[in-house]
């Protein structure tokens, strides 16, 4: 699955026009739930490309889910996202984004005591049959309960959840402050309607809507970018750090971690330093790798595999 996040915010936050500056698309659906893409910028990846001439470059890509509205059933379609941005208004001067923020978070406090009190009430009805594993569940699944009603955060639970709960309250949230003071999502969309070159013309080197949020998002949800540059593509790929190059492979496909046999690594800047690769072998720069690598932000990976 890619890297997700979901936009919400409170009415007429901004959350529409968030979501058209991270996916350029002006195409989005008053009143229904939107999915777009978001390309990651990544300064890194046009100079790896020229010392591997690569005729394509890919950069990493994060879906987007708008959804209209801050109900406890809308907010549910975001259960499976890595973060969520919360746009609050700064810029009509109407509102307080501190107490904003608050209300949200309560919304979202709201949807998951929605979402467990439904799932309590199912297993409680299947626990009739006296499974002990459902019946540890109502236990587990009621008390989780009495956390949320006390309005407290599933991020503040103590103890493990039960799987495949899939709560809001634990998720990464990224504070969207939109204005001329934070991130004006307004010129952000209008530049997002412009080439590249003049939006980043107009920017005089700043990082822009998707650069800003994707930066924050990396940092929120602790992750880094490897590269690939196979079959004339050079790609950047986003990775929870700590994770091993057999989990970089199973990003790229499935079929590459199944027949894993080797990596082999280099550092970006070596490689963009040495100007080949054959350069950088010369200088013992490139390392070879098992499965269990830790992957480092930066890596220059080719995986060695058998179908
Ligand atoms: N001046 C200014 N206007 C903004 C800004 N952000 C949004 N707006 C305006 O505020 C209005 C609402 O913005 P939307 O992006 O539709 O807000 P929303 O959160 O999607 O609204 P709902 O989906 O109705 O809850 C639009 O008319 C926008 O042009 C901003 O940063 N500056
Ligand atoms: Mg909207």
């Amino acid at each position: 699955m890619a890297l997700s996040v979901g936009i919400v915010g409170l009415p007429n936050s901004g959350k529409t026009t968030l979501f058209k500056a991270l996916t350029r698309t002006g195409a989005s659906v008053p009143g229904r739930e939107n999915v777009g893409m978001a390309t990651i910028p990544d300064e890194r990846l046009v100079p790896v490309a020229a010392v591997e001439n690569a005729k394509k470059i890919t950069p990493a890509a994060l879906r987007v889910i708008g959804v209209p509205g801050t109900g406890a059933q809308l907010l549910g379609n975001l259960r499976q996202v890595d973060a969520l941005l919360v746009v609050l208004d700064t810029w009509s001067g109407a509102r307080n984004p501190d107490d904003d923020l608050i209300t949200l978070q309560l919304e979202l406090l709201i949807a998951d005591r929605d979402h467990v009190e439904r799932r309590l009430e199912r297993v409680r009805k299947q626990a009739k049959s006296g499974d002990p594993q459902q019946r540890a569940e109502v236990v587990q699944l009621e008390a989780v309960l009495a956390h949320l009603e006390a309005e407290r955060p599933l991020s503040e639970w103590p103890g493990e959840l039960p799987s495949g709960l899939e709560p809001l309250t634990t998720k990464p949230l990224i504070e969207v402050r939109n204005g001329p003071g934070g991130l004006d999502a307004k010129l952000e969309a209008e530049l997002a309607e412009l080439p590249e070159e003049e939006a980043a013309a107009f920017r005089e080197g700043a990082a822009g809507a998707v650069g800003e949020i994707a930066r924050r998002l990396f940092e929120a949800v602790d992750l880094i970018s490897f590269f690939t540059a196979a079959e004339n593509e050079t790609r950047a790929w986003p990775l929870r750090r700590g994770q091993t190059a057999l989990d970089a492979a199973a990003t790229i496909h499935t079929d590459i971690a199944r027949g894993f046999i080797r990596c082999e690594v280099i550092r970006w800047n070596d490689l963009t330093e040495a100007g080949s690769r054959a350069e950088v072998v010369k200088r013992g720069q490139q390392r070879l790798e098992g499965k269990n690598y830790v992957v480092e932000d930066g890596d220059v990976l080719n995986i060695r595999f058998n179908v």
